[in-house]
This record gives C-alpha cells, structure tokens and sequence, in this order.
C-alpha cells in the first residue's frame, strides 16, 4: 500500500524558515483554502487530532447584558442604533438577571459564560456593575468571558481582577476590507485593545465574519490576521454573517457552505491549539455542514436558544446533533 499523503502543517516545511513576524502569509493561507476539499479536510483533522481531544465539543453560552442602541456603524450589526433593525435600547441588565442566566447555562451543561454589550467601549460607570457580573458569574464556578468592544488603559486588569477569564474582541475581516464594513473605529484600535487584554493576562477570544461579501483571498487575509497574532488567541470564533434587515449588509449574496467549511478548517490548521469555535450563523446552517465544520475542527458552540440579539438551535437540538455525531461535552 502506498504511504499516505503527507500532511505539511506548517507552510514553511518544504521552503525557507517563516518570517518571526508573520508565520502564516496570505498567500499561504489562500494556498490552504484553494485545495481540494478532501484535502483541506484531511490536513484539517490531522491538526485536530493531534492538538485537541477528538469527539469533544465545548458549550459557551452568550448573554446580551446591554442591548441596541450602539453608537457604531458595524455594517453587520443589528445593535446598531443608526440601523432601523427592530432591536431597541435597552439598560444594561440588573445583576440579578445575569447571575440567574448563567446559572441557567450551568445548569444545562455550559462551562464558559460570555457577557455582551453594545458598546463602543465601557464607560467607567459601565464597568463598575460589570465588574460584578463578572466575579458572580465566575463564583458559580463557569469560566468567564466579556465582550464590551475597545478597552482604555486599566480596564482589562479590573476586569482581570474581578475573575474574568477570556476577553472576546473580533478583528471581524481582513484589514483591507475593513473600512468598507466600519468607519467608527479602525483596525489599529482593535489590535491596541487586543494588547491591552494580552498585556493583562487574560485569555484573548478573537475571531471574525465570513460571507459579507469578500473574497477568498480576504478570507485568507483574516485567519492569516489572527494566526499571525503573538501569541495566537486561545479562541477563535468564526461567526457566518447573520443578515438582519435594517442592516447595510442585508440582501448580500450568501456565502457557499462548503466555504464557510473550509474557513473552519484553515483556522484550525494555522491554530491547532486553539478552540475554534462555530459561531454565529448555525441556525441557517443545516446539520450536515455543522458536521463537516466539526470535522474540520471546529470544537466550540454557542449554545443556548440565543445568540445576543437573534436566534440559536435550541439546546434540546443541539444536544440530539451532538449525540448523533459521537461528540462529547468538554467537563
Ligand atoms: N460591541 C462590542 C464589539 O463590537 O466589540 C461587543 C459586542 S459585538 C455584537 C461582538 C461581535 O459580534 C462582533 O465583533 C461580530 O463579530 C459579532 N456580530 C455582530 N453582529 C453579527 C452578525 N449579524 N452576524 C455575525 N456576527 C455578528
Ligand atoms: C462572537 O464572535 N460572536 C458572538 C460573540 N462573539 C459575542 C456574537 C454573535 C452575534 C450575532 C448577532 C446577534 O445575535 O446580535
Ligand atoms: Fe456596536 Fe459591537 Fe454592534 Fe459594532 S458590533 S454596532 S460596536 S454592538
């Protein structure tokens, strides 16, 4: 029999060693997601297999703490407040409400609580009762995680010392794209935030959308963006575009599936040892692409019958779906 295909995970392995600053080139990455399929697949599950604990799934559940009425123009957004989406300003929630929640989401089997408000960035008197939520939800044992957009100096330590443990902050497209999708901040001031969770010491949850529209190429240029980081984050959530009307990137063309696939796949070959997670955009995805997407080394969900403003599986089907392909919950 012949010896099996050799699998390469690192690009650099037939050619000259990579440059410190950028492990992953686009080029690279573009070389990743233009392979065929079964190839792609193949190189994927063996990253897989050899970083993570194969047939395991682990459940974070999101919670909107502070709903709609954002001030800035994230052309995908539904919180947006200039977009006439039907999501209306609500207060961030009471704490009692919080806890409760994710008392919930323990009770149902997740171990990682997220906490998401539409904000630019917390105001020091957004922090404070954040804070709160923070060292409460983490007392019921869940890891902790936050997503409150740009930090100021000092803010991340404050949350580091209440018990969060992961900050949730995407890089959302390739950098040459950005600006088509956001004008209110730029791409630098996402990476300073980065920095400042880093610089911390909090686990860094950094991911993107696919299907508004790009390219491969600039799908290549954001997993090459967030591969390239040092180190990579520990999270990584791909989220498929979910089309809110009301929002500018309503009505654009789907993304084929199978690239939503190998997107997955190209994130956990140029991270393999992070949690790559199947994010937003599973409820119109069908079980037989969230199948593959395991396969292709997806081994987190959100999980919960909601998102932050728009609709998840239900919990009840996610367990069947789990049950079905063998998959185990992370404990
Ligand atoms: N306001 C903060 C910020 O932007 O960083 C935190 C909350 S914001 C809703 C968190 C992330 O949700 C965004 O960075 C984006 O990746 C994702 N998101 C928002 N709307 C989405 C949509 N319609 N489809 C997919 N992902 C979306
Ligand atoms: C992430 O990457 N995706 C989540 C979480 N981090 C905060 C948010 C998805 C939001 C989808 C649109 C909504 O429900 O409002
Ligand atoms: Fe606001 Fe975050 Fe939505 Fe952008 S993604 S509009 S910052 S809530």
């Amino acid at each position: 029999m012949n010896a099996p295909a050799v699998i390469n995970f690192s690009p650099a392995a037939k050619s000259a060693p990579p440059l410190p600053e950028a492990r992953w080139s686009v080029a690279a990455v573009e070389a990743l997601l233009d392979l065929p399929f079964a190839d792609l697949m193949a190189q994927a599950m063996a990253a897989h297999r050899e970083h993570q604990p194969a047939n395991q799934v682990q459940l974070s559940t999101l919670l909107s703490i502070k709903t709609g009425g954002c001030p800035e123009d994230c052309g995908y957004c539904p919180q947006a407040s200039r977009y006439d989406t039907g999501v209306t300003s609500q207060a961030l929630l009471p704490l009692e409400e919080v806890v409760a929640a994710a008392r919930a989401a323990k009770a149902s089997g997740a171990t990682r609580f997220c906490m998401g408000a539409a904000w630019r960035g917390p105001k020091e008197r957004d922090l404070e009762p954040v804070l709160g939520m923070v060292r409460e939800v983490k007392a019921l044992g869940l890891e902790t995680c936050a997503t409150l957009g740009l930090l100021k100096d000092g803010q991340a330590e404050r949350l580091k010392d209440a018990g969060l443990d992961f900050y949730n902050h995407n890089l959302d497209t390739a950098p040459e794209i950005y600006g088509d999708i956001i004008s209110t901040r730029q791409y630098q001031d996402r990476l300073d935030t980065l920095g400042r969770v880093q610089h911390a010491g909090l686990s860094v949850c950094c991911g993107g959308i696919v299907g508004m529209g790009e390219s491969r190429l600039q799908r290549a240029g954001l997993i090459a963006q967030l591969a390239n980081l040092d180190p990579y984050p520990e999270s990584v959530p791909i989220n498929n575009l979910v089309q809110v009307e009301g929002t500018p990137l309503h009505g654009t063309e789907a993304l084929d599936p199978f690239e939503f696939v190998r997107t997955i796949a190209a994130a956990r070959i140029t991270m393999p040892k992070a949690m790559v997670r199947l994010s937003a955009g599973r409820q119109e995805m069908g079980e037989a692409i969230q199948a593959l997407c395991f396969l292709a080394g997806a081994n987190s969900i959100f999980y919960g019958d909601k998102l932050l403003t728009t609709g998840n599986p239900d919990a009840q089907r996610d367990r069947a779906l789990l049950d079905k392909l063998g998959l185990k919950v992370a404990g």
